[in-house]
């Protein structure tokens, strides 16, 4: 007969008010046993909480960024069986020998854990879509089945599950199909290709002066993982501009004087991301990925624009939907709530993900140029510096303008010079004179 049981956190060791970093069910869910319903991260592992039995769930009660410690209220789950309502060490044995065994997290009961720089999507900067890892001795055929903890450990290695044949239970992919997976692709001949440098040398710092270890945080670890492969595996090349805002400049103040009541702040970035996709509409190779095969493009109808956001503990790439069809009043109050949401840890995965084209600005910082790195599977990346007062030459004389370092950033697998250069101009254009965003 049906029941309503409610779930609750069971023992997790000495760990008290734990953040929760990702809820996975919803309410009308069907959840199956060991299945992982949320995700706790403590300062040492991320450590996922299977369901204690098969149900409908009937009412969450924890949200991401809650702090919650053992005996804290779950969900509420509908069963029909009679299975108890709290998970258990001994429920919890085939998560645990599926997920991949943190050290750190040794003793804690119950849980299947990994260590804390996981590659889940809920984290940061160029999360999404990881390509395809070279092809492998192992193909697999059609959709792929794995339990979540799987699927999060496939991402730390960049694997693409539905390439890996499952050996478990109805085709299910285990953790040993991902290992051998990796092992198959990384027996394949390089061609010469790889990467091969010298390492890296270890150095006794102490040796020279007092010296303190800080860990870096689990966003850096992520992000760092990412931004690495995406310069190295991208051929980047940054093409520099500078628009004159000087009349836009005007009109945003106006704007931002006539808006600053409601508390809404109109900074040069609203402005960004309309002259962007006005620039991504005339560009459509911009708007665009290199599919897993790298032979064809992927052309995107819709203008996702990611921006990224500096927080105290790294860098997160929120994604601003279809800003094609937000004015620049909407798209300020958007970017100042994401923003807010980054920094205070409450970004959901879904808000990071789904991005054509980032756009990063530090010209609330300063900086006359720079070169920021692709967001992949994006082809391109906008870096913004700060506004300055410049001589122009303009009709037989000087005269002060405005004008706004741009830096692109592109994929120069997909995107010639001379398609970046009109890029670019057109951008400056379309930002020196805002009328065109209005059309
Ligand atoms: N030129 C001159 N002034 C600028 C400017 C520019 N290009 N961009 C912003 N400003 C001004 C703003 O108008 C604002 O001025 P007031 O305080 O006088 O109103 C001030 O600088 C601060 O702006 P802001 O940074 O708070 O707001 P923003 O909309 O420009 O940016 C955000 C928001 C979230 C993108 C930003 O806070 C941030 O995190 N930037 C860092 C991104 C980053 O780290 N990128 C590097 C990644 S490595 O590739």
């Amino acid at each position: 007969m049906a029941e309503i049981k409610p779930v609750t956190v069971p023992d997790i060791g000495d760990y008290q008010d734990v953040p929760v970093i990702e809820v996975m069910i919803k309410v009308g869910d069907q959840v199956k046993a060991e299945q992982s319903l949320l995700t706790l991260e403590t300062d040492k592992a991320t450590m996922d909480v299977p369901a204690p039995f098969d149900g409908v769930v009937k009412e969450v009660k924890i949200k991401t960024g809650d702090k919650i410690s053992q005996g804290s209220l779950i969900a509420l789950i509908e069963t029909s069986n009679a299975a108890p309502a709290s998970a258990t060490p001994a429920e919890n044995k085939s998560a645990k020998a599926q997920a991949a065994p943190a050290p750190q997290a040794a003793g804690v009961a119950g849980y299947s854990s990994r260590p804390a720089q996981d590659g889940s999507e809920t984290a940061a900067y160029p999360m999404r879509n990881e390509p395809a890892p070279p092809r492998p001795a192992v193909v697999a055929t059609g959709k792929s089945h794995a339990s979540p903890a799987i699927r999060r450990f496939a991402r730390e290695l960049g694997v693409d599950l539905t390439r890996v044949k499952g050996s478990g239970e109805k085709n299910r992919v285990t953790k040993t199909d991902v290992q051998l997976f990796v092992k198959a692709a990384l027996a394949q001949p390089q061609g010469g290709g790889g990467l091969q440098v010298l390492a890296m040398p270890v150095v006794n710092f102490a040796k020279f002066g007092a010296i303190e270890t800080k860990p870096l945080s689990r966003i850096q670890k992520i992000s760092g993982a990412n931004l690495h492969r995406n310069w190295v595996t991208i051929p980047h090349i940054t093409q520099h501009d500078e628009a004159d805002i000087t009349d836009m400049e005007v009109f945003r103040k106006q704007l931002g004087q006539e808006y600053a009541a409601q508390g809404i702040k109109i900074t040069p970035l609203a402005f960004m991301l309309k002259a962007v996709v006005e620039a991504l509409q005339q560009f459509q190779n911009f708007n665009a990925s290199l599919d897993a095969s790298g032979e064809n493009l992927v052309l995107k109808k819709y203008f996702h624009i990611g921006v990224a956001v500096d927080t105290p503990d790294g860098l997160m790439v929120p994604v601003l939907r279809d800003v094609n069809q937000k004015g620049l009043v909407q798209l300020a109050q958007e970017l100042a709530e994401v923003s807010a949401k980054a920094r205070d840890k409450k970004l959901p995965a879904t808000d990071m993900q789904g991005g054509c084209f980032t756009i990063s600005s530090l010209g609330g910082i300063g900086g006359t140029a720079f070169t920021p790195i692709i967001n992949a599977p994006e082809v391109a990346i906008l870096g913004v510096s700060r506004a300055s007062m410049k001589p122009v030459y303009k009709d037989g004389a000087f005269v002060p303008r405005l004008m706004l370092p741009l830096s692109l950033s592109y994929d120069h697998r997909v995107i010639d010079g001379a398609a970046a250069a009109r890029f670019t101009t057109y951008l400056a254009q379309v930002l020196s004179d805002v009328r065109r965003l209005a059309l």
